[in-house]
Parts: C-alpha cells; sequence; structure tokens
C-alpha cells in the first residue's frame, strides 16, 4: 500500500486530496499513481487539466524517449480519467470539463495508436466494434480497437450509439466471425442484450462471437445476456478476441 507522499507531482497530490473522498478509491488510486514514474504522472496531470497540448506534448515526448506505450497509456492517459470520472461523478466538475479531459485523451491517444497497430503480424481476424444505442462514450472502446489493431486483427469501427441494425448490417457486410460492443452507461448496458437478442430473431446469433465491455459492464451481466465474453480493459479485449477466434493467446 503506498503512501500519498509517494507522488512525487504535487497537482495530482492535491487532486487526490481534494476530490476523492471514498477510502477504496483513494487508495486504488494512490497506489496506481505511486507506480507511475514522474514522467507519466505529468501526463495524468496534463489531461486531468484538460490541456489537450500540453498532454499531446509530454506524450510524443514520452514515447521518443522509449517509454513502452502501454505504459503511457495506462499509467498516463488512463490513470489520469480515473480522476476526471471520480470528480464527475461526484459534481466537482461538468460535461465541458470531461470533454476537455476526453479531447486531452484523444490527443495522447493519437501517438499512441501507431505504435499499437504497426505489429506487422498475420490477420488474427475480422471485428467489428462499436459503443451501442443511446450512448456516445468511445474512448475505452476506441483503446481495445487500438490493441486489437497492434495484434493483428483487422477491426470495423461502427462508432458510437449503434443500433441493434447495424451491428447486424456491418456482420453480415463484412463476413465478420467476431462482434464488440461497448457500453458506458447504466441505460444503454440492456441495449447489448438487445443487441444479441436482435442476432438470435435474424438467425445468425451462431455465425458470431459476442464480447462485451465498459465501466459497469460485469462477467455475471454478460453471462444473464448471453454474450460470449467479457473483458474488464483493453488487454483483456485482445485475449478474449483472440480465445473466441481460436488464436494462440
Ligand atoms: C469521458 C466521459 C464522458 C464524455 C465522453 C467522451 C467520449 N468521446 O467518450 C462525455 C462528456 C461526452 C460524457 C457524456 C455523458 N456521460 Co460520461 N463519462 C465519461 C467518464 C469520465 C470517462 C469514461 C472513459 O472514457 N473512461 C476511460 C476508458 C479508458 O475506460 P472505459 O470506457 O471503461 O473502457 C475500458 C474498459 O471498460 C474496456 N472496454 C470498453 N469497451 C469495451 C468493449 C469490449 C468488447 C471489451 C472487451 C472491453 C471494453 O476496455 C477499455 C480500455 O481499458 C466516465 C467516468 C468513468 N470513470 O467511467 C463518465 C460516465 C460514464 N458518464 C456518465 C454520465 C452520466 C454521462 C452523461 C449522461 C452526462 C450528462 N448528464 O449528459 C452523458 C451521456 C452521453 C451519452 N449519451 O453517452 C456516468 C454514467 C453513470 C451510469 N451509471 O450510467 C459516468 C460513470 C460518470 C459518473 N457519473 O460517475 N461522458
Amino acid at each position: 500500500m503506498a503512501e500519498l507522499a509517494e507522488i512525487a507531482n504535487n497537482f495530482i497530490r492535491q487532486e487526490i486530496e481534494e476530490y476523492i473522498e471514498r477510502a477504496d478509491e483513494r487508495r486504488r488510486t494512490i497506489d496506481t499513481l505511486a507506480k507511475a514514474s514522474p514522467r507519466m504522472q505529468e501526463i495524468a496531470a496534463a489531461l486531468i487539466d484538460g490541456d489537450n497540448e500540453l498532454t499531446d506534448k509530454l506524450t510524443r515526448e514520452a514515447l521518443d524517449a522509449g517509454v513502452p506505450a502501454l505504459e503511457v497509456m495506462d499509467y498516463g492517459l488512463i490513470a489520469g480519467m480515473g480522476i476526471v470520472g471520480i470528480k464527475f461523478r461526484q459534481n466537482f466538475i461538468f460535461v465541458p470539463e470531461v470533454l476537455a479531459c476526453a479531447r486531452a485523451m484523444k490527443a495522447g491517444m493519437a501517438h499512441i495508436e501507431p505504435i499499437l497497430s504497426a505489429s506487422g503480424i498475420e490477420p488474427a481476424g475480422k471485428v467489428i466494434m462499436g459503443t451501442v444505442k443511446g450512448d456516445l462514450h468511445d474512448i475505452g472502446k476506441n483503446l481495445c480497437i487500438m490493441m486489437l489493431r497492434g495484434s493483428g486483427f483487422v477491426v470495423i469501427d461502427l462508432g458510437v450509439d449503434t443500433s441493434p441494425d447495424r451491428f447486424i448490417d456491418a456482420v453480415q457486410e463484412h463476413h465478420a466471425p467476431l462482434l464488440g460492443m461497448s457500453a458506458l452507461l447504466t441505460t444503454t448496458m440492456p441495449n447489448m442484450g438487445r443487441t444479441i437478442e436482435a442476432f438470435i430473431d435474424a438467425d445468425l446469433r451462431d455465425e458470431v462471437k459476442i464480447m462485451v465491455g465498459g465501466a459497469p459492464v460485469t462477467q455475471d451481466f454478460a453471462d444473464d445476456m448471453g454474450a460470449d465474453g467479457y473483458g474488464k480493459d483493453a488487454v483483456a479485449c485482445v485475449t478474449l478476441a483472440k480465445r473466441l477466434m481460436g488464436v494462440a493467446v
């Protein structure tokens, strides 16, 4: 268990002290950010501050200096977004601020994508990915897509607010054996189940493996709605995709 004082970055320490009230969240956040190098803490701080240009610059510099892309993603960008999420939930910040942070996240991810995608590995399979109907969150889905592409999958990205019919059309059009759905809202999670039902109604459920994910989704929820698998993060998404496609993990 790390201590707050072990986090070198002053701004991050203040953010945690001021905004992270729940003991379990405080513990998790401190543990993660204490493990992050000062450079990663700076990236997290720039993202929390919604500073698009600085996040862009610091991410580029870290990658140029040889910091692995996954480290920048997990200990810089995602660690920062974790604090943003808690501040948003507790009404310390609102949609405009979160949008600025999301823009900063995208600026950082733009540098990570080519690295994770430049694998030159044999295609592992074709995947359709989309955020379900009614849901506009796409940061996590896009991270999964980057990691899938980096692992040799060909990914067709349907974007956000994807209806069951669009998922079905895409699977048929691209002859894709795998579909991934993302949902970040408890109100849109049921649309994953509705999409699975639509595949059953169209007599296509046996043609495609379906994986699901997103912060509120759980293994139990995935099992209940009849998905073939659930992944908690982008790394798990790749492992799951490989397992479902029978590719060696
Ligand atoms: C950024 C953000 C926004 C941005 C989205 C920008 C964008 N382009 O995505 C904006 C400002 C637009 C937004 C809007 C809203 N949001 Co919002 N948002 C967030 C926030 C802060 C971060 C989400 C995020 O990007 N996380 C980082 C990524 C990396 O994590 P992730 O998405 O979970 O993805 C990972 C895993 O889940 C997994 N994964 C994801 N998808 C998939 C798919 C598969 C197949 C697999 C295997 C794995 C997988 O891998 C990913 C990478 O590791 C969250 C808080 C949070 N902590 O989640 C709230 C949050 C999701 N939002 C929330 C709310 C309420 C809203 C709004 C309704 C607010 C409003 N009043 O308007 C609107 C809804 C708009 C809509 N219709 O979708 C709530 C949801 C509450 C609930 N229980 O449903 C949250 C939890 C905040 C809170 N209050 O606590 N939001």
